[in-house]
């Protein structure tokens, strides 16, 4: 099987070719990524010898055109994918969320390539910390920030290709992941690099807010599920009843830092910060057999600071760059 992986250079794209290689010596892999500020060749470096690397932009209809028509299966990661940047400028989030996945998706169906879409729960806007329901396939699309408008877009494109056009689309949304590879710029990566370097970690508004995390193989193990035994056109939401709010991933990361749990700083909240995201994945797990492996979120944490200490120099450089963006808008509150 020829597979094509798009932002194969990016945290989850990356973890999925690492895996995928490891796991499966009949697939070839081809990574198309345009190495944004997000992407990082030297993340593709443990399997360098065994992937070929198109360096490129996923809206360049001629090079997408040769690459998918080279394909089986096209797995799309590439994304402008940080909400604080999308706030900034949303342009990108446009350009890469939008035309970009348009521009795959003509190419899958104008060559009849089986195409798998990576999505966000974001799509579905926020719940209420007290609410009972979680997100199901069937929730409605209500994107809060410009990234995951252009999220949701892009999904919208897929199921208007597929109904339309035949195109054989699965869809995926998922948590918030965590694990290797995460660029600095994203919440638990900051708070262990600034831990790392003697800082205090930084939460935003209240620290109330609630995400689902799950490990990043985890989300990749789904994909492939969806892959395999996936129905064309079908949705499934991918998590790992994960939900802790921002605080307490602060306090985990503090304890296992041996630092004391209130020694954090509250800073300027995000404008229109969604306060909880909950996935119900009920029908990946009952219609297709999928199940997490990743149990216990503080034993991921531990694996998770033990991969940024011993992996400085691909984190340093972002950092610095992350850190000197976030200095433009945010101030101590508390
Ligand atoms: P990331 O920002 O770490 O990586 C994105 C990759 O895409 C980078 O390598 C970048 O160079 C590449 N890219 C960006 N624009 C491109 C373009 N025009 N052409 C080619 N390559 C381009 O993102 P991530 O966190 O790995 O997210 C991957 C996907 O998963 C995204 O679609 C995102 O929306 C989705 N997702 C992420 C999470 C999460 O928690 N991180 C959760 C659910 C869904
Ligand atoms: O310094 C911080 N302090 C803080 O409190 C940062 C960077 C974030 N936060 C909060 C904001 C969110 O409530 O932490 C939470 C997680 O923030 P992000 O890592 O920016 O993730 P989020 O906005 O939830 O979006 C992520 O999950 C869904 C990914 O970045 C998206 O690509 C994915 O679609």
């Amino acid at each position: 099987m020829r597979l094509l992986v798009t932002g194969g250079a990016g945290f989850i794209g990356a973890n999925f070719v690492h895996r995928t290689v490891a796991e499966r010596p009949d697939v070839a892999v081809t990574v198309l990524d345009a190495l944004t500020y997000a992407g990082n060749r030297r993340s593709l470096d443990p399997v360098a010898d065994r992937i070929e690397f198109v360096h490129g932009d996923i809206a360049d209809s001629a090079l997408v055109n040769g690459l998918v028509a080279a394909s089986d299966a096209v797995v799309h990661f590439a994304a402008e994918s940080h909400n604080d940047n999308s706030l900034t400028d949303p342009t990108p989030f446009l350009h890469t969320n939008v035309m970009g996945t348009f521009t795959l998706l003509e190419a899958v169906r104008a060559h009849d390539v089986r195409y798998h879409h990576i999505s966000t729960d974001e799509v579905y806007g926020d719940l209420e910390l007290d609410d009972p329901q979680r997100f199901t396939e069937s929730t409605p699309y209500n994107p809060s920030s410009p990234y995951s408008a252009t999220k949701a877009s892009s999904d919208l494109l897929v199921r208007a290709w597929a109904r339309s056009f035949g195109v054989r689309a699965t869809l995926s949304n998922c948590s918030n992941n965590y694990g290797p590879y995460q660029h600095a710029e994203k919440f638990i990566p900051r708070q262990i690099t600034n831990l790392i370097d003697g800082l205090r970690p930084r939460l935003y508004g209240s620290g109330k807010n609630v995400r689902d995390w799950i490990h990043v193989d985890d989300h990749n193990s789904a994909v492939w599920t969806i892959l395999e035994k996936g129905s064309i056109g079908q949705t499934y939401l991918i998590g790992a009843d994960g939900e802790v709010d921002n605080r307490t991933v602060v306090e985990t990361l503090l304890e296992l830092f041996g630092r004391n749990a209130d020694d954090l700083d509250f800073v300027t909240d995000r404008p229109g910060h969604d306060l909880r995201y909950a996935i119900d994945s009920t029908r990946l797990r009952t219609e297709l057999g999928w199940t997490p492996q990743y149990g216990d979120f503080r034993r991921g944490l531990e694996a998770t600071v033990r991969w940024y200490r011993d992996n400085e120099p691909w984190w340093r450089a972002q950092k610095e760059s992350a850190e000197k963006t976030y200095a433009a808008t945010e101030s101590v509150i508390g």
